[in-house]
């Protein structure tokens, strides 16, 4: 994997990173992606399992389906790309991570400013009142689904799903700082979902220099200033290290 000398030109004047990830950066981290041939959807079905209609059908197997995937995330630690991408901030003025994921990952190896697009798995608030459930859920073989204490309605996990609208106020925060950024990379993610998927596009009128970080092409490679092809557990940290053996005041 080679990476191009234009992005480590672009990072030598850069201050302001966005860094704009999906469940690819978590995938060297044992949690699968959505969209990949073994990934989540290819055995669980959206419309049941990541949406309000499937949750009003059958809320157990929602919850049990999301208790599953808290234990994964308990299980696993933030991967070489999470850690870049943390590391990034000692050299950057600014470094904002913008994520499509809901394992904080990016929070736990070591990122400071993180805008979640689509909620959060360890947040739990009610469907019904939409009072945040502040019990700690942690590891448990009763994967019962909890009730609200003031209104009876089920507790759901606070992600977003099919249909659902985004944070607005976070949505707004990320395309001011994609417009505003010097350099974007866009890592690990197929482009598919919107409105997440247009910030890249979206960064790119506004002349930020956009790379993108997927072993694969995505919807979002024409958009791209330069794609490098390659896993981000991999591409992160060599573009870390070429940075910083260039740089020419440390
Ligand atoms: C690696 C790697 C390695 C592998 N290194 N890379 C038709 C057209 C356009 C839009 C729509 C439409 N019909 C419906 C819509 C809207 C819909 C949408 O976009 N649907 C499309 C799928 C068609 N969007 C919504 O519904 C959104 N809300 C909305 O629009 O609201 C409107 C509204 C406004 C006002 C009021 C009310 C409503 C909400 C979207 C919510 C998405 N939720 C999910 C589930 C979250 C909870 C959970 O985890 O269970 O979010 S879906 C899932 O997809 C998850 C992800 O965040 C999201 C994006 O997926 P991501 O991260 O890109 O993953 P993958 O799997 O797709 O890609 C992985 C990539 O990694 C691949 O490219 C690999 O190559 C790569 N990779 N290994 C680097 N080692
Ligand atoms: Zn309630």
């Amino acid at each position: 994997m080679e990476i191009p000398q234009i992005v480590i030109d672009k990072l030598n004047t850069a201050k302001h990173i966005v860094i704009f990830t999906g469940a690819g950066i978590s995938a060297e981290s044992g949690i699968k992606t959505f969209r990949d041939p073994d990934g989540l959807w290819a055995k669980f079905s959206p419309q049941e399992l990541a949406s309000m209609d499937g949750f009003m059908k059958n809320p157990q197997l929602v919850w049990e389906w999301y208790a599953m995937r808290v234990d994964l995330i308990n299980e696993v630690h933030p991967n070489p790309g999470h850690i870049a991408s943390a590391e990034m901030e000692k050299y950057f003025d600014k470094v904002t991570v913008v994520t499509q994921n809901v394992d904080r990952l990016h929070q736990r190896a070591g990122s400071t400013r993180v805008l979640e697009l689509h909620g959060n798995l360890i947040e739990n608030y009610c469907s019904a009142c939409e009072r945040p459930y502040v019990k700690e859920i942690g590891k448990t073989e009763d994967k019962s689904i909890p009730i609200c204490e003031h209104c009876g309605g089920y507790i759901r996990p606070a992600v977003v799903w099919f249909g659902e609208s985004l944070p607005m106020e976070t949505l707004y925060e990320a395309g001011k700082e994609a417009e505003a950024a010097d350099v974007m990379f866009v890592i690990g993610t197929s482009g598919e979902v919107y409105p997440a998927a247009h910030l890249p596009i979206q960064a790119r009128s506004k002349g930020t220099f956009v790379v993108e970080i997927n072993p694969n092409e995505t919807a979002l490679t024409p958009y791209m200033n330069v794609s490098v092809h390659a896993p981000s557990g991999v591409a992160m940290p060599a573009i870390l290290e070429k940075y910083l053996a260039q740089r020419k005041d440390i």
